[in-house]
Formats: structure tokens, C-alpha cells, sequence
């Protein structure tokens, strides 16, 4: 009889090993080209005909008859559970394994590192047993079964849709296949089945192997031996007193523990990842050695104390981002040099922790955290956001909840970098998560566990499923006022906040200034790393696929939902990410990393502090120079500071530099090589200002000689030879992701239509008036100089909530290079400036757009003060008159970014379009959360301000 596992709720896996921490080292790789054929279901018969496909690989990118498909948390199909569509995609793998005739009297096991949703495996026609769980490994013994030295045929048929997809609704692209290694491994019929680690801030380390014999008996008289460093360790005489016979449990299964006491032991911390080796040895009667294993472990701790969460007595800051296993060409299988490039991208801008939205990532990424140091919550993948409600009560899921949970924390137990293990995501309340949270508890009792849906309804109450008080996307106001409330009860670490869609995350130094100045808040996780664009050709004579600075090969686009055919999709809205789908950081990454830096300055009464943030360790890794606006680098000792301390340091000279705006930049680098950055890499590039502008702005140094009267049209717009489109008033911008809910009640600021209401002249001067409409009027005082034009310009608007108000003009081909003075030199908006700093800035118009992938505004500068446009057809500078303007140069009017869905169906202009903002609305997050702070809102009435044109 055949059970259909795919639709039996109450059925995890058959015939599947326990999960284990450990690694096997003897091993035999399947990896490579299997034969592949795709069944319309699983209960189709295996025809005769075989492609070829590599595994691993997702079989919806190797252009088999199925693509990727996106939904953010519906089901693809309207059907409740338990429907399961008549079509489900089954890919049948199967391939020839010969074993190495050495392998004659080893246990052999086969490893599957993930099968996406269901795994069937058969060896020589015969069934050896299923597995659920996309994102865990699934082992069976087949000892006995393959013969070392003969050929069987092994099968593994994945099924694509079933009951567990239900558990698997996340917000990603639905894969299917093969998305982690496969191999065979060899151990001793008596052999180690797990090690657990413990190892506290004490420096007291206990090691637990667990044993057991392939025959299903103990032979007795094996023993275990294990060092840490070079220390070896002892049984454990307090927990051995109350055990029979030394070193056997039972005839069936052997557990030992083994102590030490490690000296002057140094501790684990994302900032210093200090990690030790530990060997284990599995000795027989005769003192052989019949397995072994080695892991490296950190001691640290990680407590509750109060409504605070510290590692290491320490209450730290967790500047987290939320991380899917994503790859723009593969889907979602990755090298373990894509996983450490993801975590030193984290590392280098400023991340010291990582969630693994929304399951257990490929298990290569918590040694990787070990290692360069960042702290791992641990999530489970459990996420039935269509059915939450049903399923989290169900008890035919009670079994696969808890087993997704057990199995994650069973694999990740020993990794020093998991500090919290996650129930999973967005799958309302119930049972089957206090079922699952009870076994950690008791499992792991080191550990939190957090779960969101336990404290969303509650921030007050201890709950049973959440140790952690993790909101996502809370208003800022409302975290400030429960951690003031006198209510708060447990760390506030919010598991998602700041959604990274499109051109994003405003507000994030409000955000971190809270945090920083309130007691039990604690931080929170960006959402989320990754753009996940697919790359897709779009040109069948394409070149070879690839990408630069974010933007796909020509003949290539990042695709998202709907351009596979998928319906229903939810669109771009699985991009919004912080790094583009090629893992370009976005501009919002330069932000992050300086409020996330471990120096900061302050300057008053002509003091200059340095202060360093880090919560373990001195500046000794760092080193730095200066400079004041305008002049070279100068090396400069940092002082020897401790965490949290500041001191002074020397100020230079500025009263023999040049008058005008001074700012003190400290460019601080590391020191030395360091896991995930070579020295001298920029750490962050804290500013102040040292002395404001001591002129008025515009510079009216041009403007003292009266020109001849201004060249109007007849439709008062400004003639001038630079200019392919006179300055006029722009109050719309191409809708961010942001601005979602906004873009109907926009519409009417786009199209708007100007009626010049009439031209007054008087010698050089001449104001001309116009009317938008009921929605604005506008003023603009044109004066002409020699060589030079001011424009005093008063615009009146009655519409609420506008996204700028400013002026837009075009130029004529042949000004390719842009040079500011101002903020940069990244994009920035007036809610993200914080990691940009003030200084002149140059670079070619081409390069300060920001390819979202859906077009969007974007490629702004704000506070430029001044700028010029140069190139062939000559120079053309504009001044403004305060330093919060906000300033664009690109190659696309607001309109044509707007009509594109993709970046590669925008034309760029031959000349430069470019907005002179007297106010730019900030960017909020608003796609999935807060919109930006009032201050940074436009709102209507009358603005004025001016700015001069010289030519
Ligand atoms: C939240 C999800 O947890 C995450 O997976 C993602 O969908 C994110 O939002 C938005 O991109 S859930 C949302 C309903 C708050």
C-alpha cells in the first residue's frame, strides 16, 4: 500500500533519522547531472524518457516545463486546505550510486540537504522513506541496502505542493527541487549520533555524546574522550553518580558528558567571535578510535534580566537584518562563497545580527556567523499565513509544528551565534506553538524563544511562546511609550521593521536615536537583505546572463511576480531588499552602517569627542584621519577608549582655511585584515560641523552687475541655451513603493496643466505668474546679472500631503558630469541622510541613479548648497539659498519612471533632467509599515525660496 504523504497532515517523515549537529566527514557526493523527468502529479507512472538536471538546483530554474512562482502570504491556488492542486509539478531524480567497496561493514547513510515541499526516496524500486520540511536536511540509514562495490539505482521524487506548503507560505518565490547537497555517509557501526555543547561565560564547558551501535546494541566498554583546545576533558562525576554501569546507559543507547573548567577563558561575542575547537572521541573496547567528530563552540551567555536581553552580562543593541537563502540565478541554492559574501555585506555595513526569515537557512551560514560574529535568531520554517488561524489549533499539524521547531534547534544547537530560537513567522496563534516552544524549553533551557504571534495582541503579559517581546513594523511612538509605559515586561527586539521596497527605509535615524536613548528597547531587523529579482532574459539573443552595479546584462532583467506568467502574484513586493538582486548595496545600506558605527562624534564649546559605542571592545582594530572641508587627510591616533566611553581628541586648526562651511570628517578604516574586510576598509565617516556658511546664500558675489532683460517664450517660460525644457514648478515625483497608497490622489500634481496668468518686466527683472488648476499658483521672479539669473520663486499649493515642491528643468545634450556641494555622496532623501556627509562631491550623471527595480524616484541628493553641470556643451551652476534643498540629475523624467515596470525598459535622455527641490517628502516605509515622521511631510501653503543659474 502506498500512502500519499503529501496530503497526510499528521505525517512528517518515515523511515527518517533523528536531526543531529553533527558532520560526517566520510563522505561520498552526489552531487552533479541526475536523470529528471517532471510528472503533472505524483501519482503519474514514470514514463520511459529522462532528461538531465544538477543537484543540486531548483528544477523551476533549469527551464524544465515549471517556473517560480510569487505570493506574498496567499496561496497560489483559492482552495483551502487540505486541497492540493490537480496539477503538482513531481520531479523524479535518479542516478546509478556505487559505493567504494571500503565502505564493505559501515553504517551508510544517505543525506539529503533539502527537498522542496515533499522527498520520496526509493533505492533499487524500494521504498525507504519521506520527508517534510523544505529547509532541513533528511537522512536514511541504508545500510544493508546499498551494497559497497555494487551499483543501485537511487530515486528521490519531490513532490512540489502539499500539506506542508500550507506551513510554507512565506513571502518569497514558490521553488521546487533538490536545494542543498546530496551524498552518502560513512560511519563505525558504533558511532557518535550527536554532540551537544555547552559551554557559559564561566569558561565552564560540558559536552554530552550521545552513542549508539549500528546492530542496536552497545558492545560494551566503548568509551568517549574529548579536548577543547588542548585541555582534555572529564567525566562528569556528578552526573554520573546516579548511572549503573560506567559510560552505558542502555544496551540500546549511550550518553555520556563529559566537563571542563576552561582559565582566563575568551568570551564569544558578535564583536569579538572568539570560537575554540572541541574534538570528540568514540573509542571501542580496545581503546580504537571508532568515530570522531570536531565543531568549534563560543562560550557566551544569553539571559533575561528584567525587561533586558544581554549576552554576556551586557545588555547589546541588535542591529539585525532579516535574510532569505536567495540567489538571482539559482533560486535559492547557494556556494559557501555566496553565504559569506551575504554575511560579510552584513559585517562591513554595521549588521551584528541576522534572522533567518523564515526557516532554518543553509546550515554553512551559522558556522560563517560563528566565525565573523553575528548573532543568528533561529527561525523555524513555519509559516501558514493564508491559514494561520486553522492550522496553529489543528492537531493533525501538532506533529510537523513541533518537529520543524525540534529538528532546527537539534541542528543548531552548538552554534555560539544562535542567541534565540524562532517558533516561525505569521501564522496567527495556538496550540501547536506552545507544543513546540515547550520542547525547546525544555531541550535548550540556554536559549529565549521568540515567536510574534504570541505578543501581537499582548505586549504586556509573559507569554508562553515568546520570551521576547518582537513586533514587527510597530510605530515608533508606540515601542517609545511601552518601554516608558512602567508595563514592559520583555525585550522589545522587533523582528521586522523598516521595509527596505524600493527606494526606502526613512526614518531609520529616528529610529536608532530611540532606541539608543530608551531603556528596553533593544533594536530590531531591517526587512530584509535581499531584492529577490530572478534574473530573466528578456532578448532571445542576449548575451551571457550577468550584471554590474545592480543592473542586469543588457537582454536581461530582474524578474518578480507576474513575469514568469504566475498569477496570482503579488508583484514587485518581494523586492525590497537593502541589497539589489546582485548584492549591490543600496544607498540605505551607507545609512545604516554610520548609525550603526562603533565611533561617533560630538562637537561643542569647541570640544571634539569620540565616543565608542561597541558594547566589548576597545578601538585598537580601528584607525583613522581627518578632514576639514576641503582639505587633505591627516592620520590621526584614535584614544583608548572603552566600550561606552568617550574621550577628547585635538582639534585642527581651521582659522588659516579657506571662510565658508567647515566639516571634520573622521574616516575610520580597519586596522588589520579582518575576517570580512582587508585593512583599511571604511568602517563609517562620522561628520560635524566645525563653522557654518558665514555668506548668504545664493552666492550674490555673481549677481552685481544687471544683465539685459530675461529671453522669455510666449508662454513665459525662460529661453536659455543650456536648457532643453524651462524651469518649471514640480510637485509630483514617480511614485516610490512608499507611496502606494498615494498615487491616485497624485495624479492630479502629474498631469498638471500651467496657465500663464501674465509677464511683468521692469529692465533686467521680470515676474511672470501662473496657475495649476485649482491645486497651485506660482510666482517666479526672474532677475538677469551678467552671466548670471536669480529666480525668487513663491509657490502657493492647496492639496495635502505632497510629494515636493520645487522646480524641474532639462539641459541640452553634452553636460554628462555632475560636482556638488552638498550631501553625499550617495542618495539621500531628507529621512535618510544620516550616513551621507558634506563635502564636494563629483561624479558622472550616469552614476547617481539608483536602479530600483521597479523605477521609482530616486538618485536624489539632499542639503546641496550648490552644483555644477559640465561636459561638451559647456557649464551650467546653480546655487541655492539653504542647505535643506533636495537635488536630482538624471536621465528620466519623473513621468518615465513611472510608465516602466522594469529598469531595462527605461530610455535614458540625452541630456539631464534635473529637480531643484525647495522641499522633497521623506520616504517612510509605508510599502509594510510606519510612513515617514511629520516633520518630513509637505503639507499645503505658501513656500518660498530662490536660487541662481550661471552659465
Ligand atoms: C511581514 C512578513 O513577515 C515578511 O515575510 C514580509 O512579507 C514582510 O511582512 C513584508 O515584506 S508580514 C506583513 C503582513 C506585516
Amino acid at each position: 500500500m502506498t500512502v500519499a504523504v503529501w496530503r497526510e497532515p499528521a505525517v512528517s517523515g518515515w523511515g527518517r533519522l533523528p536531526m543531529h549537529a553533527l558532520d560526517h566527514p566520510e563522505r561520498f557526493e552526489l552531487d552533479g547531472v541526475w536523470r529528471f523527468q517532471l510528472l503533472h502529479d505524483p501519482e503519474e507512472a514514470v514514463g520511459e524518457s529522462w532528461g538531465e538536471i544538477a543537484v543540486p538546483g531548483c528544477w523551476t530554474m533549469q527551464d524544465v516545463g515549471d517556473h517560480p512562482w510569487y505570493t506574498n502570504y496567499r496561496m497560489p491556488w483559492p482552495e483551502p486546505p487540505p486541497f492540493l492542486p490537480a496539477d503538482n509539478p513531481t520531479g523524479v531524480y535518479e542516478r546509478e550510486v556505487e559505493v567504494p567497496a571500503g565502505w564493505a561493514g559501515r553504517r551508510i547513510v544517505l543525506h539529503v540537504g533539502a527537498a522542496e515541499s515533499v522527498l520520496l526516496v526509493e533505492l533499487d524500486g524500494e521504498a525507504v522513506g519521506a520527508s517534510k520540511d523544505s529547509h532541513l536536511a533528511a537522512e536514511f540509514d541504508l545500510t544493508g541496502r546499498v551494497r559497497p562495490g555494487e551499483r543501485s539505482v537511487l530515486r528521490l521524487t519531490v513532490v512540489k505542493w502539499s500539506d506542508g506548503s500550507y506551513l510554507e507560505d512565506q513571502d518569497h518565490w514558490w521553488q521546487a527541487g533538490i536545494t542543498r547537497p546530496v551524498f552518502l555517509y560513512a560511519t563505525d557501526p558504533l558511532h557518535l549520533t550527536d554532540v551537544r555543547v555547552s559551554a557559559d561565560m564561566t569558561g565552564e564547558l560540558a559536552v554530552d555524546a550521545f552513542v549508539a551501535h549500528g546492530a542496536g546494541t552497545l558492545p560494551a566498554g566503548w568509551s568517549v574522550t574529548a579536548t577543547v583546545g588542548d585541555q582534555p576533558l572529564e567525566l562528569d562525576a556528578a552526573w554520573w553518580a546516579d548511572r549503573v554501569e560506567q559510560e552505558r546507559v542502555s544496551s540500546y543507547a549511550g550518553h555520556t558528558r563529559l566537563v571542563a573548567t576552561v582559565p582566563d577563558v575568551r568570551l564569544w561575542t558578535a564583536e569579538t567571535p572568539y570560537t575554540y575547537e572541541v574534538k570528540v572521541f568514540l573509542h571501542r573496547p580496545d581503546g580504537a578510535v571508532a568515530d570522531q567528530t570536531s565543531l568549534r563552540i563560543g562560550f557566551r551567555r544569553v539571559e533575561i534580566v528584567g525587561r533586558d536581553l544581554l549576552v554576556n552580562g551586557v545588555r547589546v543593541f541588535f542591529r539585525g537584518v532579516n535574510r532569505h537563502d536567495f540567489h538571482p540565478v539559482t533560486g535559492r541554492v547557494l556556494s559557501a562563497a555566496d553565504l559569506r559574501a551575504d554575511l560579510v555585506t552584513m559585517k562591513r555595513f554595521g549588521f551584528n545580527a541576522v534572522r533567518t526569515s523564515h526557516y532554518p537557512n543553509d546550515p554553512r551560514l551559522l558556522a560563517l556567523a560563528d566565525e565573523l560574529g553575528l548573532y543568528v535568531i533561529d527561525e523555524a520554517n513555519i509559516e501558514c499565513h493564508a491559514y494561520g488561524h486553522e492550522l496553529a489549533d489543528d492537531p493533525l499539524y501538532t506533529g510537523q509544528f513541533v518537529e520543524r521547531v525540534s529538528r532546527m534547534v537539534r541542528r543548531d544547537v552548538n552554534h555560539p551565534s544562535v542567541i534565540i530560537w524562532s517558533l516561525g513567522n505569521e501564522s496567527d496563534y495556538g496550540a501547536n506553538h506552545d507544543a513546540a516552544a515547550g520542547w525547546v524549553r525544555r531541550y535548550d533551557p540556554t536559549r529565549p524563544v521568540q515567536y510574534e504571534g504570541a505578543i501581537r495582541d499582548d505586549w504586556e503579559r509573559p507569554q508562553t511562546a515568546s520570551d521576547i517581546l518582537c513586533p514587527m513594523y510597530p510605530s515608533l511612538d508606540s515601542i517609545v511609550e511601552h518601554a516608558r509605559s512602567g508595563r514592559q515586561t520583555l525585550p522589545l527586539i522587533m523582528c521586522e521593521y523598516s521595509h527596505a521596497m524600493g527606494n526606502s527605509n526613512g526614518t531609520l535615524a529616528e529610529h536608532w536615536a530611540a532606541i539608543e536613548s530608551t531603556p528596553g528597547l533593544q533594536g530590531g531587523f531591517i526587512w530584509e537583505f535581499w531584492d529577490h529579482g530572478l534574473l530573466q532574459r528578456t532578448d532571445p539573443a542576449a548575451g551571457d546572463p550577468g550584471w554590474s552595479d545592480g543592473v542586469a546584462a543588457p537582454g536581461w532583467r530582474w524578474a518578480y511576480g507576474g513575469d514568469f506568467g504566475d498569477e496570482p502574484n503579488d508583484g514587485n513586493f518581494c523586492a525590497d531588499g537593502l541589497v539589489f538582486p546582485d548584492r549591490t548595496p543600496k544607498p540605505a545600506m551607507y545609512e545604516h552602517r554610520e548609525l550603526a558605527a562603533p565611533i561617533r562624534l560630538t562637537y561643542s564649546d569647541g570640544v571634539l569627542t569620540v565616543r565608542n559605542r561597541q558594547h566589548f571592545r576597545d578601538l585598537s582594530w580601528l584607525s583613522a584621519s581627518y578632514s576639514v572641508t576641503g582639505s587633505s587627510p591627516v592620520a590621526v591616533a584614535l584614544p583608548d577608549i572603552r566600550p561606552g566611553g568617550s574621550a577628547a581628541l585635538a582639534l585642527p586648526d581651521i582659522s588659516e582655511m579657506s571662510p565658508g562651511e567647515a566639516w571634520l570628517t573622521l574616516r575610520v578604516v580597519t586596522a588589520h585584515d579582518e575576517p570580512w574586510a582587508p585593512a583599511g576598509t571604511e568602517v563609517c565617516a562620522p561628520q560635524v560641523r566645525l563653522r557654518a556658511e558665514t555668506r548668504p546664500l545664493p552666492d550674490r558675489a555673481a549677481l552685481r552687475r544687471p544683465g539685459s532683460p530675461v529671453p522669455l517664450d510666449d508662454h513665459g517660460l525662460l529661453v536659455h541655451p543650456l536648457l532643453s525644457r524651462a524651469p518649471e514648478l514640480s510637485l509630483w515625483r514617480a511614485p516610490i513603493d512608499n507611496d502606494r497608497d498615494h498615487a491616485s490622489s497624485w495624479e492630479v500634481l502629474a498631469g498638471l496643466a500651467r496657465r500663464l496668468v501674465d509677464v511683468r518686466r521692469d529692465g533686467a527683472r521680470a515676474v511672470v505668474r501662473a496657475e495649476y488648476g485649482d491645486v497651485a499658483t506660482h510666482v517666479q521672479e526672474i532677475t538677469a546679472y551678467d552671466g548670471a539669473l536669480l529666480f525668487a520663486e513663491t509657490v502657493t499649493v492647496r492639496h495635502d500631503d505632497l510629494p515636493r515642491v520645487g522646480m524641474v528643468f532639462e539641459t541640452v545634450a553634452g553636460l554628462d558630469h555632475l560636482d556638488w556641494f552638498g550631501l553625499g555622496p550617495w542618495e539621500c532623501y531628507p529621512d535618510r541622510r544620516f550616513g551621507a556627509r558634506v563635502d564636494r562631491h563629483a561624479a558622472p550623471v550616469d552614476e547617481l541613479f539608483t536602479p530600483y527595480v521597479r523605477p521609482q524616484e530616486s538618485g536624489g541628493r539632499f542639503g546641496v548648497r550648490r552644483f555644477t553641470l559640465a561636459g561638451a556643451a559647456g557649464d551650467l551652476t546653480v546655487h541655492l539659498d539653504d542647505d535643506r534643498r533636495q537635488v536630482s540629475v538624471t536621465r528620466y523624467r519623473a513621468a518615465d519612471l513611472a510608465a516602466a515596470r522594469h529598469h531595462d525598459e527605461l530610455v535614458p535622455r540625452a541630456g539631464c533632467v534635473v529637480h531643484v527641490d525647495a522641499v522633497h517628502r521623506g520616504l517612510g516605509t509605508a510599502s509594510c509599515g510606519p510612513d515617514t515622521l511629520p516633520p518630513y511631510l509637505i503639507g499645503p501653503g505658501t513656500y518660498t525660496w530662490s536660487w541662481t543659474l550661471t552659465a
